[in-house]
């Protein structure tokens, strides 16, 4: 018998495929989005690096991290992670600890990872400010004359413009320190175990990089409170859960005992910020005709950017309750 190849996972950017041979071990084969990752090689080199430095912290689990078999660019071989599986939306508040307490023993394994800096894979890549001028450039040239459907999305964004600065703000200062981050830490980028449900190995390392512990922080609330898929157009099923951020914000901070002040004040706020960051990403890539995130439809990416905003309002809607969460968690 041949080995099989068929479509694996949902992500937004490289072609993913499970690799079956008969009776012998399963792997993932990845063609790398060149267009968005121009320097592989520089990005192979960072997932080397801290897939075995986390290997070395955690000699005697085999499924840790991910495991680079091959690498020839722009094709990338690893082994798969058997019994365990990813979500792209999750049904319990018990699996947003396990998620966020995963993603926290990630950062802290890479908090020793000896010099040099990683390469800085995409540069500004949560830098708000930046994703709005890319957004504004999108709406100016309007190549595919899409602006005029968009006002209530564009209006969303300057009623938040203002907002945008606050952690780059607090890092350019000193007050939030840079760390090693994941920069992607959706909720279908780590897999729990299908027996006991428990945080296996964090995924999807492409973007692993110079980053602030915040912005990981905040893609976790955008991806694990949701009730709905990011693209769900029904947007009355659209909400941030609040049942789901306490046990994202006690999973994290069970191990994440590296988190400074001002980055615990601002916990709360940073799951608005990048969940109106990415809906900013998806309405530029709209305006500019989808030449970024795969799509499956033509208006994908507003019906993403549509869900991003919603959440926003929501978590918005619940902001003191939030910070009344983390309050009471740090206090432990
Ligand atoms: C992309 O590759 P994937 O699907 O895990 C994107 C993230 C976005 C996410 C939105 C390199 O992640 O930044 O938050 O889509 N990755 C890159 O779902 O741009
Ligand atoms: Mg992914």
């Amino acid at each position: 018998m041949q080995p099989t190849a068929e479509r694996y996972g949902s992500g937004h950017i490289n072609e993913t495929y499970l690799l079956t041979c008969p009776e012998g071990p399963r792997y993932i084969l990845q063609k790398i989005n060149t267009s968005i990752f121009p320097d592989a090689d520089a990005l192979m080199d960072n997932i080397r690096r801290v897939t075995e430095h986390i290997r070395s912290k955690h000699p005697d689990d085999p499924r840790c991290t991910l495991t680079v078999l091959d690498y020839s660019k722009p094709w990338r071989q690893y082994v798969f992670i058997e019994g365990a599986r990813t979500y792209d939306l999750i049904e319990r508040p018990d699996q947003a600890y396990k998620v966020a307490k995963a993603f926290a023993r990630f950062q802290n394994d890479l908090a020793d990872l000896p010099g040099p800096r990683l390469h800085d894979i995409i540069p500004r890549f949560h830098d708000t400010r930046h994703r709005l001028e890319q957004l504004d450039a999108a709406a100016k040239a309007d190549v595919k004359g899409r602006l005029k459907d968009v006002a209530a999305e564009m209006a969303f964004v300057d009623a938040h413009r203002d907002e945008a600065g606050r952690i780059l703000d607090l890092m350019a200062s000193g007050a939030i320190p840079e760390r090693i981050t994941h920069n992607d830490t959706k909720i279908n980028n780590v897999m729990l175990d299908d027996a006991t449900g428990e945080g296996v190995a964090v995924i999807d390392l492409d973007t692993t990089m110079p980053g602030c512990a915040l912005y990981d922080f905040g893609d976790m609330v955008r991806t694990s409170t949701a009730a709905a898929a990011e693209d769900e157009r029904d947007l009355s099923k659209v909400f941030s859960r609040k049942e789901y951020f306490e046990q994202l914000v006690r999973g994290y901070l069970s191990e994440a005992k590296f988190l400074n002040e001002a980055e615990l004040a601002n916990l709360a706020f940073s799951g608005r910020l990048i969940t109106f960051t990415i809906g900013i990403r998806f309405l530029a890539d709209y305006l500019a005709g989808d030449v970024y995130f795969h799509t499956a439809c033509e208006d994908h990416n507003l019906v993403r950017c549509r869900t991003q905003f919603k959440m926003v309002e929501s978590m918005e809607a619940q902001a003191a309750e939030y910070e009344a969460i983390v309050r009471e968690a740090a206090r432990g």
